[in-house]
């Protein structure tokens, strides 16, 4: 596993667990050292460096910190047959739950390179690792969505690792569902809005141009959404709803200090705020659809992966919701998936071609067929999505 220690450095490059810097495996591999898979990838780099620069209209000459990138279609065998390279695929919150679940379903088909984008780098690698995701397969890279100044650190130490970047999925999440009083992120948001809305918009933000820039055949910006952030569902009908309102205390910072922790300026509420991060999250893959799908022909996407009852998410609801959920998900509602399925779903949105349609929100019957799915009013009103995405834009300081 390439160990991406960037963060740590002062001078941030991929450090791989030899202790060799990228750049030096680069200049030695072509003397017959063994290479993973990826670096054989970037050793061809060197060669087509120059043609790369001038695709993306850089002078040639000018060094961009191994920026440059593989071309999708490589002439691999002597036949000359073309061969896809392995698709690179951004996964925030890894390490447990859907996030390590899809990972291990997209590793499984030796067609990905995973980047674990998470906070606790050794839970991460240990998690890789027990999942059984072999080391060519991923690499872990710190990420902390609820300090902004950690995403921008990620997309610079991602940027400087040169890999290209064909998918992006934006899946960590918090719920603090019994919290009396709200916490905070780093820069002063209410911690779940913080984390699974303004983290994930400054992150995709950021990504933007790189997804933009890979030459994969199909590239994509996932949101994971839920069933929980729409009124329009049994399921989210169960107090406390969703609701945005007139977005006035997102408006006010979420700060908590002369200004609501709420987005709709209430009383803080732990479940309602993670609810409505979840709008957020919905409202925003819609408006980045709106915005930029045409010009860049990125598919944006969000989901419903199915009420995955058994992951860490609800690690801070009380025991007997522990205990209670998982069966009552199963037995009543009949909403209950696996992990493991909801992990292929998620990596059926990251790379199956039937599902390249933008702007959707895909859910799943009880076969587990997909189809698109209607959003609540809330999470479709393309107004409220416009002024979500341009008050957060101010709020992490990108207008
Ligand atoms: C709020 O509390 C919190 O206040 C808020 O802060 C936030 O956390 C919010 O949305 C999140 O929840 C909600 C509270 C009750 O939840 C709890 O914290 C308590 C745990 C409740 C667990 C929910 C599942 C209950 C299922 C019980 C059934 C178990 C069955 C096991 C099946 C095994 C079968 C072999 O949430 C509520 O909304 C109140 C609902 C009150 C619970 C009533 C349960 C109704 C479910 C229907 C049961 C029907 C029984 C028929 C059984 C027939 C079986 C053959
Ligand atoms: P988990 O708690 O298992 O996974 C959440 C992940 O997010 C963990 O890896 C966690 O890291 C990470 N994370 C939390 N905070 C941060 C942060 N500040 N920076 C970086 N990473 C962070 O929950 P799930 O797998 O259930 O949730 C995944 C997604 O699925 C969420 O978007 C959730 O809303 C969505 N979802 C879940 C459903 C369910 O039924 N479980 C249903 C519908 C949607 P760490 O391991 O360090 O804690
Ligand atoms: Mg829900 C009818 C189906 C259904 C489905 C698919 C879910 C999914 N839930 C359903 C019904 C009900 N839930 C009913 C009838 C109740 C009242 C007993 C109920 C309660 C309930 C609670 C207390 N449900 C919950 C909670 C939570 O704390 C979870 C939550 O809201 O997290 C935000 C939750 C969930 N129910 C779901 C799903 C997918 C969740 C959690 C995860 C999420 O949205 O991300």
């Amino acid at each position: 596993m390439a160990l991406q220690a960037a963060s740590l450095l002062p001078s941030a490059v991929s450090i791989h667990k030899e202790g060799k810097s990228n750049a030096s495996l680069k200049e030695t591999g072509f003397f017959g050292v063994s290479v993973s898979d990826h670096l054989k990838a970037e050793l061809s780099l060197g060669l087509s460096r120059n043609k790369e620069l001038k695709r993306r209209k850089l002078p040639v000459g000018v060094i961009r910190a191994q920026t440059a990138t593989t071309p999708a279609i490589s002439q691999a065998t002597p036949e000359g047959k073309k061969t896809l390279r392995k698709g690179n695929v951004i996964i925030t919150g890894a390490s447990s739950g859907l996030g390590l679940a899809t990972a291990k379903a997209l590793a499984e088909t030796e067609k990905w390179h995973i980047i674990m984008a998470c906070r606790n780098f050794l839970k991460a690698d240990r998690a890789a690792k027990s999942a059984g995701i072999a080391k060519e397969n991923y690499t872990v890279m710190h990420l902390d969505l609820a300090s902004l100044e950690s995403v921008r650190q990620f997309a610079d130490n991602f940027r400087r690792s040169g890999r290209p970047l064909d998918v992006l999925v934006c899946n960590a999440a918090v719920y603090l569902p019994t919290a009396k009083e709200p916490t905070f992120t780093a820069e002063g948001f209410e911690l779940s809005v913080g984390t699974n809305h303004l983290g994930h918009f400054l992150l995709s933000r950021l990504l933007l141009d790189d997804l933009k820039q890979s030459d994969y055949p199909s590239k994509r910006l996932i949101i994971v959404g839920s069933i929980t952030g729409n009124t329009n569902t049994l399921a989210g009908n169960v107090p406390p709803k969703a609701n945005l309102g007139d977005l006035r205390g997102l408006a006010g910072g979420l700060s908590g200090i002369n200004s609501s922790p709420m987005i709709d300026g209430g009383e803080f509420d732990g479940a309602k705020a993670y609810k409505d991060s979840k709008v957020c999250n919905m409202l925003t893959m819609q408006e980045f659809h709106r915005r930029y799908h045409e010009e860049t022909g990125i598919t944006f996407a969000s989901l419903y992966p199915g009420c995955i009852a058994t992951t860490g998410l609800f690690r801070e609801h009380i025991p007997l919701f522990r205990l209670l959920f998982p069966p009552f998900q199963k037995y009543i509602t009949k909403g209950y998936v696996s992990e493991e399925e909801a992990g292929k779903r998620l990596a059926q949105v990251v790379t199956d071609p039937s599902l390249t349609k933008s702007g959707v929100y895909w859910s799943w019957n009880k076969n587990s067929a997909s189809f698109q799915n209607q959003l609540s009013q809330e999470a479709s009103d393309a107004e409220k999505a416009r002024k979500v995405w341009e008050i957060s834009e101010k709020l992490v300081g990108l207008a």
